[in-house]
């Protein structure tokens, strides 16, 4: 069956896509999209035309799939300049999220409607490219090049308010959408000459009286992209706009386009897009599985990450019991909460209406007899076994027998949390990070027992909460933290060895990290893993200390930003990392004692040693089925620890090295430091049979 239809409205000719599930711009889709056209232009009776979609969205883009595939004709940009040619008026009719193609598209046509709600952007950029049909010539023309830049170089989109304002689209239309679009056709049938964005000059004679515009984007972009390179490319091809012809400008905008989707950036970030997807899905709790319905939530521990966990809730319109043992605790807890929404209010982000709705929802308690009509209590109090177990025992008693018993633990055994209770099939972890209600990533801990249902409706849960969910098994860590301790174990030894913080720091930023370790354990507090490390046996003699510079630095009293010193000393109320002479000492004497001869660090052995540390225990959790795929590795770390998107998550940058290096590297390292760098045996095997984590996943799914 076509994927484009047309179908005549009295005098208007209305072309419909319909191909799910979001309408991508496939090479079949284009193919309909001129055929219809050319029918349209072809019927004498047919005075305008408008262009629709079936399904849940207007075209939402190039179908990414197609990308890596040589191009089929009708190349987009061709078919768009085919509908931006029209002798007839065309109008575009957006719903939904009328994205990357779909919007350059409907830029090609003559006018624009759009329903309430709908979505409208530029996102080739998160994709590692940039609009490669027409978008960075035709959005700055009509909408001015800073806010055109603006919605190209972040990616985001913008609400159709803001569009009908800027021009970007003509009228929001009330009722049915189709039939509002054939109306606006009709009554602009005649209306001549056709308007085309690419023929709106006063944007482009404004911009060309401020050439010194585009050299501040680039500078603010280099500065905010870690390295990535779309972004820059962008600002490249809508720059075009002041130097060359129209049509010029098309065609090199496609070759950038086309040399920005080889790149090993754009591979990753498509990596990360689908792997996303992919974590959504579980072979064993297949689409559609029973699901409990969640109506009402509670959280134990009105802490930060009771607060933010509770936040979360009133965000997706749940409404959820913080609870806590003494009123002064939950009186904080909600005080906290209130300064959170308060801070967004502030930004303009969220209207004060919606924050009180939402403050609204979360109601504050120390009455436990209050959980009885839940569907899902979230523990989040210490992390210290012998509460946790007594917790969960008396949740068990008092909550509904449906009820799911879920900890937010982030190391301990789920299991052994589970056995505590008569319904071990309804305990579950789901593990937020700090702060819970910015960070995107929730693991979802299946126990031994954990029931399918339990599983499917946590799943759901986590999109519902706008959370990207990756299911994980039990062991200590999880995912995300078990690697994390293996990243850092290596940062500490470094910095024993030789390095200090502020090259260490530099070579991961300088790979694409926000932070890199030592700054972070500034920002976290370097006080608290100093307090779980006191709780935990020291290794035995001859097995090496990561803790031993930061204990000395907890020790004294350099907790972090918290203190004004931590790994760097910080101006009062600065959040910048200085480097302190103060702390260099301390990490020699701590080498002397350790009889660490201190040696020079290369910024490789640095960069190594942490990501190959990472990948090696990567493997291990892949070898013990901790984790599903190779892809769930990646979304854990690209939405949890802030691993750069454009390198796709270390299990992905690993294939980008290749196994066999990994593997020797690993070996070498394991030669000089010893038995906490034996190898995983899956990276044994991908070593010697030349295959990818990605082919791992490949075989696994099926
Ligand atoms: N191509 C192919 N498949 C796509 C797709 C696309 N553009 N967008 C979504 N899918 C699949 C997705 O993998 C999933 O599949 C299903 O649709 C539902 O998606 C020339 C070159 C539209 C906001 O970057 O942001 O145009 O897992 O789970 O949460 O300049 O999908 O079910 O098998 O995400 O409701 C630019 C990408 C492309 C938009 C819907 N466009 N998509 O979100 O559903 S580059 C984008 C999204 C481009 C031009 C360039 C979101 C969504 P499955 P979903 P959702």
């Amino acid at each position: 069956m076509s994927k484009v239809e047309f179908e005549k409205r009295g005098a208007i000719g209305v072309i419909f896509v319909d191909y799910p599930p979001v309408n991508a711009l496939g090479q079949a889709v284009r193919q309909g999209l001129v055929e219809a056209l050319d029918q349209g232009l072809a019927d004498p009776e047919v005075s305008a035309l408008v262009l629709a979609c079936r399904g849940r969205t207007f075209i939402a883009g190039a179908d990414i799939t197609e990308f890596g595939k040589p191009p089929e004709p009708p190349l987009l940009g061709d078919a768009i300049l085919r509908y931006e040619e029209s002798p007839k008026a065309i109008v575009a009719a957006l719903f939904g999220t009328a994205l990357g193609g779909g919007l350059e598209v409907a830029l090609g046509c003559h006018y624009r409607v759009a329903s309430a709600g709908t979505k409208l952007g530029l996102p080739e950029v998160k994709l590692g490219i940039l609009p490669g049909a027409g978008g960075t010539q035709r959005l700055p023309r009509l909408i001015g090049f800073e806010k055109a830049l603006d919605m190209i170089v972040s990616g985001d989109p913008i609400g159709v308010d803001d569009a009908k304002k800027l021009g970007l689209v003509d009228e929001i239309v009330t009722g049915d959408l189709v039939d509002g679009a054939v109306r606006f056709a009709a009554k602009i049938a005649t209306v001549r000459p056709l308007p085309r964005a690419r023929d709106v000059a006063h944007h482009l004679e404004q911009a060309k009286t401020n050439p010194g515009f585009f050299d501040k984007a680039t500078k603010d972009a280099r500065a905010k992209s870690r390295g990535a390179r779309a972004p820059l490319r962008c600002i490249e091809a809508v720059r075009l706009a002041l130097e060359v012809p129209f049509e010029e400008a098309l065609l090199r905008e496609r070759a950038l386009m086309r040399e920005a989707r080889e790149s090993v950036e754009s591979k990753a970030m498509r990596h990360v897009f689908f792997a996303e997807r992919a974590a959504a899905k579980i072979p064993d709790v297949p689409e559609g599985s029973e699901t409990l319905a969640i109506k009402k939530a509670a959280v134990l521990g009105a802490g930060t990450m009771g607060g933010g966990i509770a936040m979360v809730f009133a965000n997706a319109g749940i409404p959820v019991v913080l609870v806590d043992r003494e009123a002064a605790f939950v009186e904080k807890g909600l005080d906290i909460v209130k300064k959170n929404y308060a801070g967004t209010v502030k930004k303009g982000k969220l209207s004060q209406a919606e924050m009180d709705a939402r403050v609204g929802r979360i109601t504050g308690t120390t009455d436990w007899d209050g959980l009885a009509d839940v569907d899902l209590v979230i523990e989040a109090v210490f992390e210290e076994m012998a509460l946790k177990k007594e917790i969960f025992g008396k949740l068990d008693k008092i909550c509904k027998p449906t009820a799911i018993l879920a900890t937010n633990t982030s190391t301990l055994d789920v299991n052994a949390i589970a056995r505590s209770t008569s319904r071990p099939s309804q305990v579950i972890g789901l593990h937020f990070f700090s702060p819970a209600n910015v960070m995107r990533l929730l693991e979802v801990v299946r126990g031994k027992e954990t029931s399918k249902t339990v599983v499917a409706t946590s799943m759901k849960l986590a999109k519902q909460l706008g959370k990207v969910g990756v299911l994980v098994g039990v062991c200590y860590g999880f995912v995300g933290n078990r690697m994390l301790h293996k990243y850092y174990r290596e940062a500490n030894f470094l910095i024993q060895e030789g390095a200090l913080p502020e090259q260490l720091d530099r070579v991961m930023t300088g790979f694409g990290f926000a932070m890199g370790p030592c700054a972070t354990s500034d920002l976290a507090g370097i006080d608290v893993g100093w307090r779980i490390r006191k709780e935990q046996p020291k290794p035995p003699a001859g097995e090496r200390y990561m803790g031993a510079v930061p204990d000395r630095l907890a020790e004294m009293g350099r907790y972090g930003q918290k203190t004004n010193a931590g790994f760097y000393k910080y101006e009062a109320g600065s959040r910048t990392p200085v480097p302190d002479p103060e702390v260099t000492a301390i990490i020699e004497q701590v080498s002397k004692e350790l009889g660490i001869e201190r040696r020079a660090v290369t910024d490789d052995e640095i960069l190594e040693r942490c990501m190959f540390a990472m990948i090696n225990e990567g493997a291990k959790i892949l070898d013990e089925g901790i984790a599903l795929r190779a892809s769930d590795v990646d979304t854990v770390w690209i939405n949890g620890y802030g691993f750069p998107t454009h390198r796709g998550g270390p299990m992905f940058y690993a294939d980008t090295v290749g196994a066999a290096k990994v593997l020797e590297r690993i070996l070498q390292f394991q030669k000089e430091f010893g038995g906490v760098w034996e190898p995983s045996a899956l990276l044994q095997r991908l070593a010697k049979e030349g295959k990818s984590f990605a082919g791992v996943d490949a075989e696994r799914a099926s």
